[in-house]
């Protein structure tokens, strides 16, 4: 397997561990979605310390309005997230 490749497989992973420990298996609740982020993205919590983050974040994310997470959903956070980053080292390097 190629590095993205892995890369792809370990978001799927990471996705389906936290996913699968209540409820419908193919979304995050918030709940999931608190501990995937204190877990995973312990710094993106940190710097948005009201307890209202993880609200907010949801809301953004639930396209689909059913309160829930679903791979799509998610997958926007990391596609956010990663291209932030990106942008960032950007910066550093120019
Ligand atoms: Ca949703």
């Amino acid at each position: 397997m190629t590095e993205l490749e892995m890369a792809m497989g370990m978001i799927i992973d990471v996705f389906a561990r936290y996913s699968g420990a209540e409820g419908n298996k193919l979304s995050l609740t918030k709940g999931e979605l608190r501990t995937l982020l204190e877990k995973e993205l312990p710094g993106f919590l940190e710097s948005g310390k009201d307890k209202t983050t993880v609200d907010k974040l949801l809301k953004e994310l639930d396209a689909n309005g059913d309160a829930k997470a679903d791979f799509n959903e998610f997958m926007m956070l990391v596609a956010v997230l990663t291209s932030t980053c990106h942008m960032y080292f950007e910066q550093e390097e120019s």
